[in-house]
């Protein structure tokens, strides 16, 4: 077949609606594009010269410019598997494109996604994306590993490939539609992902399944160029932004300590002068040295996963961590003038009634500057999935964004869902808006006011499930 055209897709959890709420909340319509598929983008676009993406996040798809491609490629995480799958069937309903669908929830449910496309590709798409399109250009019968297809009633999934070791590109920003419009909004962040992979196995991360326990890097002189880039993206745009911060997203970047090392001294060496946050878990709180080098290189908070505040959970799930060491590694990382935020899950089989009042007390002793509190979910692929998956109440994708979806051990839906919404509004009171106002820096004012809107508007998405979760009060309370 003739490959003239391709356009890339990213699914919102909901379709982008303009809103001026867009502004401030990022978990309204506006949110970041996904570096994964806008690397994926770069690549193709090397081969291929039409080559554009859409991502939901920032825009609605001009669905007049996907309509004659030869090939749609559509990306999904969980959140927004469902509204991926309705955009699949529409372009494969409505035009003679190939549709090929990947991506973190593709990977781990190909048997569903491939009903919903003519190719999954199943794991890391650097390698894989251009090898599927040199198949069908030539025609060729598909046998290399990766990929799941039906043939007629049959699903054929050609066996898992091994991971990418290149994973130096870095992404086109402006292949995306309307994104260089969208810089000077505060809700949206330049994000850099340095590396891959992590070497710890928690039971619930489907994260570690998807991109392995071997820690890939990327070079140094890659990784500094990405950020030079990426900065310059957004300085560009028609207003000044107000929060000059940088997000490095990887999982577990101080795994290999000599590398992360390295990476702190360039962007030091580099005279870049930003504000960077970036994700931890709370062993490099006891890092002196590499606590040093993070404030010297301008980063201003770690975004630690936290998970638990009870050690039974910790056991329960295989996490490493003890809530005594994290108290520690925050009160360390605080002595070295970063800020720590907390990402948290609620619904571990430990928890009982009152968890939404302890975990805001932890936060609020502890200092902590800002949160994520995510719900227990259980995805395909996971271990936690296999042992406990009669326990999902369902498996609408799209509510799998924060909300209870599980019958928890000693708690009941409806009453985890209450405690997220206590602990939301406790921790992002008005009162304490007002303290952050006048005690805090200015990174953390605006970081405090974006979050207060931002809790806001999921404290109304959690309560609008209320009445179903209450429905689920009335099954027999789940038991093994
Ligand atoms: C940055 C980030 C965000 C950003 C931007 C997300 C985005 N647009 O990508 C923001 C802040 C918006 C965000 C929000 C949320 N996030 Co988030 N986020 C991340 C994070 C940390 C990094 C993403 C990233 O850049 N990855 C690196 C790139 C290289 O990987 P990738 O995107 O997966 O792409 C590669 C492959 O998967 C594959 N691929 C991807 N697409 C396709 C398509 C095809 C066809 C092919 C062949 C291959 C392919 O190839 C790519 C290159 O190798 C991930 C964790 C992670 N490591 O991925 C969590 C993660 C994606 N987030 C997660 C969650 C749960 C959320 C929230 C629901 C949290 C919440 N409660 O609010 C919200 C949902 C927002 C919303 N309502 O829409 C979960 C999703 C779990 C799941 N099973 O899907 C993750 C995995 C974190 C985790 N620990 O579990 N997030
Ligand atoms: S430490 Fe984090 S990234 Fe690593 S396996 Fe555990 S949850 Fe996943």
């Amino acid at each position: 077949m003739k490959i003239r055209k391709i356009r890339f897709i990213e699914p919102g959890e909901r379709p982008y609606k303009t809103s001026l709420q867009n502004h401030f909340v990022y978990d309204r319509y506006i949110r970041t594009p996904s570096v994964g598929l806008n690397l994926l983008a770069t690549i193709v676009k090397k081969k291929v010269k039409d080559t554009f993406m859409y991502s939901e996040a920032i825009s609605k798809i001009v669905r007049s410019d996907v309509e004659d491609a030869d090939v749609i490629v559509i990306g999904i995480f969980t959140f927004n598997a469902n509204r991926g799958y309705k955009i699949a069937d529409y372009f494969r309903h409505h035009t003679n494109a190939v549709v090929i669908l990947g991506g973190l929830h593709a990977s781990m449910n190909y048997k569903e996604a491939s009903r919903h496309c003519d190719y999954v590709l199943v794991g890391e798409g650097d390698e894989s994306i251009l090898e599927l399109l040199k198949a069908l250009k030539k025609e060729e019968e598909i046998t290399f590993p990766g990929v799941a297809f039906r043939k007629g009633k049959k699903l054929i999934f050609t066996g898992n490939r091994q991971p990418p070791q290149k994973i130096d590109t870095i992404p086109d920003r402006y292949l995306v539609y309307k994104y260089h419009d969208r810089v000077h909004y505060n809700t949206i962040w330049p994000q850099v992902h340095a590396s891959r992979g992590c070497p710890h196995n928690c039971d619930y991360c489907a994260l570690v399944r998807h991109f392995g326990r071997k820690v890939r890097t990327r070079p140094v002189e890659n990784v500094i160029e990405d950020i030079k880039q990426s900065i310059e993206f957004f300085e560009s745009g028609r207003f000044p932004r107000l929060l000059k911060g940088l997000w490095i997203t990887d999982d577990n970047f101080f795994a290999d300590r000599e590398w992360a090392k390295s990476v702190l001294q360039g962007i030091i060496d580099s005279g870049i002068h930003y504000r960077f946050t970036i994700q931890a878990r709370y062993e490099v709180g006891f890092d002196d040295e590499m606590l040093d080098l993070l404030k010297r290189a301008g980063f201003f908070e770690l975004a630690m996963g936290i998970e638990f505040i009870g050690d039974k959970n910790f056991e329960a799930y295989h996490k490493k961590s003890t809530v005594k060491e994290i108290q520690r590694a925050v009160q360390n990382i605080r002595r070295h003038g970063l800020s720590v935020r907390g990402l948290f899950i609620l619904g571990g089989d430990y928890d009982t009634p009152g968890v939404g009042k302890r975990l805001s007390d932890f936060v609020i002793k502890n200092h902590i500057q800002g949160v994520l509190i995510q719900s227990m979910y259980f995805v395909p692929g996971t271990p936690v999935y296999e042992q406990n998956r009669e326990r999902l109440l369902h498996q609408n994708w799209s509510k799998y964004n924060g909300n209870v979806v599980h019958y928890p051990q000693n708690i009941t839906p409806y009453q985890l869902q209450l405690e997220h919404i206590y602990a939301s509004e406790r921790i992002y009171s008005v009162k304490r808006m007002l303290r952050a106002f006048v005690r805090d820096d200015s990174i953390h004012k605006i970081l405090f006011l974006g979050e207060f809107l931002w809790h806001r508007s999921v404290c109304a998405d959690l309560k609008q499930e209320l009445p179903y979760l209450k429905q689920q009060e009335s099954l027999p309370k789940w038991k093994s």
